[in-house]
């Protein structure tokens, strides 16, 4: 009788998540992994800033900016997707002085929604 009555509630409540749950094929991009990472300290100044997200983004309307403390852009306008891994994205920036920066991106998940974010890192020789 008591298992009975689990099923009674198990089977409706896995219907309705089932339902709930979207289309695996198309997914909400997150950011899972940079370099340099989030907060981190580099004693080299990095030539190029990677961002990995956790599936493939879009081509269209992707954006990665990195601005110094002063609110100056010092990437190089070149933003790029991997042609291997479009998880992946990328841009050169030039001779970072020591300080703390600023890494802004946006991109157009699988599933059309856009996602944009930003996390700091310093330089310091
Ligand atoms: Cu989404």
């Amino acid at each position: 009788m008591f298992e009975s009555t689990i099923r009674k509630i198990i089977k409706p409540a896995f219907l309705i998540a089932t339902l709930l749950s979207p289309l695996p094929a198309l997914a909400h991009a997150i950011l899972v992994k940079s370099q340099p990472t989030k907060d981190e300290t580099v004693s080299q100044a990095p030539k190029q800033v990677d961002l990995w997200f956790n599936d493939a983004v879009r081509g269209e309307y992707k954006a990665l900016a990195v601005i110094d403390s002063s609110g100056k852009r010092v990437d190089n306008h070149d933003v790029e997707q991997s042609l291997t891994d479009g998880s992946h994205i990328y841009a050169t920036v030039g001779n970072l002085a020591p300080g703390k920066y600023t890494v802004r991106y946006r991109v157009v998940s699988e599933d059309t929604h856009i996602v944009t974010g930003k996390f700091e890192f310093s330089v310091q020789p």
